[in-house]
Order: structure tokens, then C-alpha cells, then sequence
């Protein structure tokens, strides 16, 4: 018998986007845990394709069925992973910055974040300086959660944290970033309040943040 982590992963590779919901439930039907699933089988597979398309063996197409594929079986186990507590911890508001597409980082992070008890306010991709502001004087969050996967919209951060500065609120709320290009030094550099490196840190970070 095949290795479901093994199949799951390669059917993400290779967009294999029929097939992955019955694989995923194959696999959970078998016990696998769903945590799991999604990190040793989906996120490794996500790094696999992302060093094709760097090396410019496969392109935005194909990148973009695997994105579709991965994004299919998470959405199988978000009830699954999202059974967890049921006070709130504190709220939170998601977004990728300006100019990033790339929301499957912040999905999985706003997904662990529910699961572990917060409330999430998923503002979604691409959002401006002007359009986040306005989101938090609305909302009022414990915690602002930006993501950003491009070295060119990582400066993005910095300008939110500018305007929250400039507008009064930088007190109210607490910054946590993240993204792949994202580290903790340039958390630090922008004044970030913290920084995750993946989501189950992201869930570390958002509880010392809040104080729950
Ligand atoms: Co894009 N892309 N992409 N892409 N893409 C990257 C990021 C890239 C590294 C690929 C490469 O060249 N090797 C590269 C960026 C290079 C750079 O900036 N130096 C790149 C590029 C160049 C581009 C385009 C410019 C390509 C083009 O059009 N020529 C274009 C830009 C679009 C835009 O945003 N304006 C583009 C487009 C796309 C698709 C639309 C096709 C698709 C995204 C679909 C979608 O998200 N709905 C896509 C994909 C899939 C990728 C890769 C392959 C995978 C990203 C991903 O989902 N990873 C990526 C290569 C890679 O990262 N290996 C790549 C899996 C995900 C679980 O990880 O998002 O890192 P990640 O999230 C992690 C952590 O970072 C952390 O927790 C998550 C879970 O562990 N985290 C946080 C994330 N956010 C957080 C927030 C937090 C805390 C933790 O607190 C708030």
C-alpha cells in the first residue's frame, strides 16, 4: 500500500485537483491526523513547487493548479482541524498586504487561529494601507495579522504599521506578521509586535500577544 502523506503530497504537486478530496478522506478515514496531513504532506508539496517555478520548470499555471488542489483538500479538513475551544481568546483580523495574492498561509494560520479559540475576522488578499485602517478603527481587533509571501509587497507592513502609528491606533492593537519571506528580524525592523513562522507558531505568538 502507497504512503498517503507520499500521495497526497505528489497529487498536490501535480495538481491532481479531482482527486484530492477522496485522498484527503481516504486518509482520514484511515486516522491520519488532519495536522498532519496538511504539514508534512501539503506544505512540503507547496515548497516543491514553488522551487519548480523558481527554476522555471513549471509556470504560473501549473502553480496555480496546485494552489487550487492544496486549497480543495484544506477545505476538507477545516471542520476538522477547527473543533478546538470555545472561549474566545481574542480577536483578530487577517489580511495579505497590498499588492499579494497569495492567501494560503494566511488561510491556514486564520484556520488554527479559529481552532484555537480566537476570533477571526478574514479581511482577505490584497489589501491596502487605507482599506486596513478603516477595518481597524471598525472592528477594534486584540491583534492585526498581516501576511505577505512577495519580497516586493513585504514593505507593505511597514507602511500599515507607519499609518496605524500616524493615525493614533498603533497603542489599540498589536501587528503580527508573517510569510514566507517574512523573518523575525524584519519583524523587529518595522516594529512589528510579532512575528510566525508557520501556523502553529502563529497561534504561540497571537496567545503571548493577547495574554490568553
Ligand atoms: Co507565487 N510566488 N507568485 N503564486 N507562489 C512564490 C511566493 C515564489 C517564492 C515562487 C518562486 O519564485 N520560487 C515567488 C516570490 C519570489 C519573491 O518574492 N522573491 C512567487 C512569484 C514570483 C509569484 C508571481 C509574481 C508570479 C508571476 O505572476 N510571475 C505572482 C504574484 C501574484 C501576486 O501576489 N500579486 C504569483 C502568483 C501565484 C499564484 C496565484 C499562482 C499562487 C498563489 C495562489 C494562492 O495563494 N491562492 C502562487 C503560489 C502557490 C506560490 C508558491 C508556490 C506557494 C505559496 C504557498 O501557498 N505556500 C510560492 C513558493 C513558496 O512559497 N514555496 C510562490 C504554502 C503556504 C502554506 O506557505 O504562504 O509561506 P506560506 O505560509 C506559511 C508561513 O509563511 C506562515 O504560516 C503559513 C503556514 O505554515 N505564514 C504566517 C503566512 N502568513 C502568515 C501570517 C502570520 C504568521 C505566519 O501572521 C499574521
Amino acid at each position: 500500500m502507497s504512503d498517503p502523506v507520499e500521495t497526497i503530497k505528489s497529487a498536490v504537486i501535480s495538481g491532481r485537483h479531482a482527486e484530492i478530496k477522496s485522498l484527503v478522506q481516504a486518509a482520514v478515514d484511515a486516522g491520519l491526523d488532519p495536522n498532519r496531513i496538511i504539514n508534512d504532506a501539503m506544505i512540503p508539496a507547496m515548497d516543491v513547487v514553488g522551487k519548480d517555478f523558481g527554476s522555471g520548470k513549471i509556470f504560473v499555471p501549473e502553480m496555480l493548479v496546485s494552489a487550487v488542489t492544496m486549497k480543495a483538500g484544506v477545505d476538507l479538513l477545516k471542520p476538522l482541524l477547527g473543533a478546538g475551544e470555545s472561549r474566545s481568546r481574542g480577536t483578530v483580523i487577517m489580511a495579505t498586504v497590498k499588492g499579494d495574492l497569495h492567501d494560503i498561509g494566511k488561510n491556514l494560520v486564520t484556520m488554527m487561529l479559529e481552532g484555537a479559540g480566537f476570533k477571526v475576522i478574514d479581511l482577505g488578499v490584497d489589501l491596502s494601507v487605507e482599506k486596513l485602517i478603516e477595518q481597524v478603527r471598525a472592528i477594534q481587533p486584540d491583534v492585526v495579522g498581516l501576511s505577505a509571501l512577495l519580497t516586493t509587497t513585504m514593505p507593505e507592513i511597514q507602511k500599515v504599521i507607519a499609518e496605524l502609528k500616524a493615525q493614533g491606533l498603533r497603542a489599540k492593537v498589536k501587528v503580527m506578521v508573517g510569510g514566507a519571506p517574512v523573518d523575525r528580524a524584519f519583524a523587529e525592523k518595522v516594529g512589528a509586535d510579532g512575528y510566525g513562522a508557520n501556523a502553529a507558531e502563529a497561534v504561540t505568538v497571537a496567545r503571548t500577544l493577547t495574554g490568553s
